[in-house]
């Protein structure tokens, strides 16, 4: 038994005897990272409208996800490397179905699926554009704090299984108390926190600037050290700010995912440890 799994038994075994079950989601997400070739999830958090699932686009250089002026994406979304494009639907009740790329729309947007009536879990979406990240699961979630409850509850549900977190700011409202409160949160489940200060071609150079400083001051406020800020857009005319954010944040953990799982799960467990302790 490796360190990491006899460290998870005996959690499994504290929380079992006290009755602490608010832990059980955060044991599953470590009991998954310990097989060796577990994908490691990459969550792109935020408030809805905030850019989350044109930034994926951007990432993939195609548009596979749906985006939008009103709350879009309804149902937690996994993008990865796949040798052909594939979509498959995996609905609550276990049962999963393969459907055409040009379908997801169905599934992942509150227009066409309100409420999520039509019971999905989760929507896998392989794709060859993303041969650079093999290893790497990329999560659209549902934006926090829309009017729509369902949505929020279903990011939240989900932070647990974070490995590195993409928290996306729009630099146009930059950083409400709802944004701290996910990056502390977050910070539970995650050892690799960066901000994404999205839709940075609405800004001048100056403005950038300014909030930019704006955010990694009140980031360093609430969790303490630095916590990397990269200002980012879709814009034709703003590629260099996307090759910078992906040379120096994204690259560095797609080269070595090996090791990226192995601070992960050191991370979460430390961090079920120490809610242990005070529960
Ligand atoms: N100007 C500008 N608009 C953007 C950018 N990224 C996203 N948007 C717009 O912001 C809105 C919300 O985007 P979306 O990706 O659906 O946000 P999500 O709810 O966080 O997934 C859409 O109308 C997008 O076209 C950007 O970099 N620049
Ligand atoms: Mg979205």
């Amino acid at each position: 038994m490796s360190a990491e799994s006899e460290r998870l038994a005996n959690i499994k075994d504290i929380c079992a005897r006290l009755h602490i079950t608010a832990i059980v989601p955060q044991i599953n997400a470590c009991e998954k990272l310990l097989s060796a070739d577990a994908a490691v999830n990459v969550a792109v958090l935020g408030k809805f409208k905030a850019g989350k699932s044109s930034f994926l686009n951007s990432l993939a250089g195609q548009d596979a996800l749906p985006t939008g002026a009103v709350p879009v994406t309804a149902v937690i979304t996994e993008l990865f490397w796949a040798p052909e494009a594939t979509a498959v639907v995996k609905y609550l009740d276990g049962k999963k179905e393969k459907i055409a790329l040009a379908g997801v729309v169905n599934y992942v947007s509150e227009e066409l699926n309100p409420k999520n009536r039509r019971g999905a879990a989760l929507v896998e979406i392989g794709l060859p554009s993303l041969a650079a990240y093999k290893g790497a699961r990329f999560i659209d979630t549902p934006g926090l704090n829309s009017a729509l409850r369902h949505n929020t509850e279903t990011s939240l549900d989900w932070l647990p299984n974070t490995g590195m977190a993409l928290i996306a700011v729009s630099a146009d409202a930059p950083l409400s108390e709802q944004d701290l409160e996910l990056i502390v949160e977050t910070r539970k489940h995650s050892p690799q926190i960066v901000v994404l200060l999205t839709k940075a071609d609405r800004l001048s150079s100056v403005e950038l600037e300014q909030v930019l400083a704006f955010v990694r001051l009140k980031v360093k406020e609430r969790l303490g050290g630095e916590t990397a800020v990269f200002p980012f857009s879709i814009k034709e005319e703003c590629s260099a700010l996307r090759a910078d954010f992906l040379g120096q944040a994204v690259a560095p953990f797609s080269a070595d995912i090996a090791a990226a799982r192995v601070r992960i799960l050191d991370h979460k467990i430390n961090s079920i440890e120490r809610q242990c302790l005070v529960s």
